[in-house]
């Protein structure tokens, strides 16, 4: 796609006049399926006769003037690279309006010089996490993703431990995980297969890939899974080989990668900010920065869908409410007493629980505040108006 500024004509035709004829594929090609092309079609059209509608043109509130579909590659503080099947466009972001990578949007041309998101359609998945630093908010990390790669080194000190934290943030997006284990070529002979056997029992449900960006092994087996219509994002580490393993699937240099310098053979990460890249032959995926601070953000089904063998188990638990810990007739303790279960998993599954619901109390108190400051506010203004009515009755 051209990165140069596209010639947008606002002349009648509608807001489809001013896009390529083969928008649609365009459209897919950025990683949109046929629900979503569908979806910013509809949203297209009703913002289109929203802003034809007679009372659009008086009043206040601006008009958004001919939208465009598109996708936000890069989100900044208050502008976005957005792609559109015209071309590349930056276009402002109010203050409101979360957009992030991947996120579909309608960009309006009121002033073609000035291109404003004017609509962040819903987000059919959310990679989100609990923000580094002291203060409790949530970060979209990626918008609208299918598969979430789980990059993490391939060698058998591998943090089985961070594979799974990673997984419960995937689970909880609503993308499908696949457990990536990368650098493969500095594996010794025959370790293979035992790593990939640990790999996949602590990863219930999700795809495990051994690969090497060097050698290209197991590229393939990821290269199937992208395509028009389809979004991955990468997650791990810094130093995991997100950025090399972006590069080999895209068959290009697209992002920047660090040279070794440790003596621990850790890269330190170049990936500064979340950026969706669109493949040549379609479908998108977004690169995140090392995730160091990875806290939890679980409120949905995340937790128990990582450690789906242990929600299984615990059906079989004597006592509905068991603990699985001194409880008689545990099936979970049971399995780790027959050795089907690793204890390190069950401990793993409660470190998580119990970060999960201390972010979840500090989240709540947030709420609390924000309300109680909401209703202050709405007081004062009542209490205005009350003022104001008595005045000038
Ligand atoms: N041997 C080997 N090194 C790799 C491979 N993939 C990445 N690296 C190296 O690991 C370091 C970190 O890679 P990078 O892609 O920047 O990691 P990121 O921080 O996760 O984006 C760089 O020095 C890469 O050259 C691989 O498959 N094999
Ligand atoms: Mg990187
Ligand atoms: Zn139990």
């Amino acid at each position: 796609m051209s990165s140069s500024s596209p010639a947008f004509s606002s002349a009648s035709g509608g807001w489809r006049a001013a896009l390529p004829p083969d928008w649609r594929a365009h459209l897919a090609h950025l990683g949109a399926d046929d629900t979503m092309v569908a979806a910013l079609e509809a949203a297209a059209d009703a913002a289109a006769a929203a802003d034809a509608a007679p009372g659009s043109r008086t009043g206040p509130v601006s008009r958004t003037g001919p939208v465009i579909p598109g996708r936000v590659a890069r989100a900044e503080h208050s502008l976005a690279t957005v792609l559109t099947p015209a071309g590349q466009l930056r276009a402002g972001v109010g203050r409101d309006d979360r957009a992030c990578a991947g996120d579909w949007v309608l960009a309006g041309l009121a002033d073609p010089a000035a291109p404003v998101v004017t609509e962040v359609l819903p987000r059919r998945s959310e990679l989100v996490r609990h923000a580094a630093g002291t203060k409790t908010l949530p970060q979209t990390l990626a918008a609208n993703v299918d598969d979430v790669f789980v990059t993490v080194v391939a060698d058998r000190g591998v943090s089985l431990t961070r594979v799974e934290r990673f997984l419960a943030l995937v689970w909880e997006s609503g993308a499908s995980p696949v457990v990536v284990l990368t650098k493969s070529d500095l594996l010794p002979p025959g370790a293979d297969g035992p790593l990939l056997t640990e790999a996949a029992g602590v990863a219930p449900g999700a795809d495990v890939h051994l690969v090497s960006a060097v050698t290209g092994d197991g590229i393939d087996g990821l290269a199937e899974r992208m395509g028009p219509g389809r979004t991955a994002a990468l997650i791990g580490s810094s130093g995991a080989g997100k950025s090399s393993l972006l590069n080999a699937l895209a068959g290009a240099e697209v992002a920047a990668t660090t040279q070794v310098r440790d003596a621990d053979g850790k890269g330190r990460h170049k990936t500064a900010w979340r950026e969706l890249v669109v493949l040549d032959r379609g479908g998108a995926i977004i690169d995140t920065p090392g995730l160091r601070g990875l806290g939890m953000w679980l409120d949905g089904g995340g937790l128990d869908a990582a450690f789906a063998d242990i929600a299984e188990l615990a059906l079989a638990c004597r006592f509905s409410d068991c603990q699985h810990d001194t409880e008689p007739g545990c099936a979970v303790t049971g399995a780790i007493e027959a050795g089907s279960l690793g204890a390190r998993r069950l401990e793993s599954y409660r470190k998580l629980e119990r970060e999960a619901a201390y972010v979840a109390r500090k989240t709540d108190a947030r709420a609390a505040r924000a309300q109680s400051r909401a209703w202050a506010a709405m007081t004062r203004q009542s209490q205005g108006q009350t003022r104001h009515r008595t005045r000038s009755s």
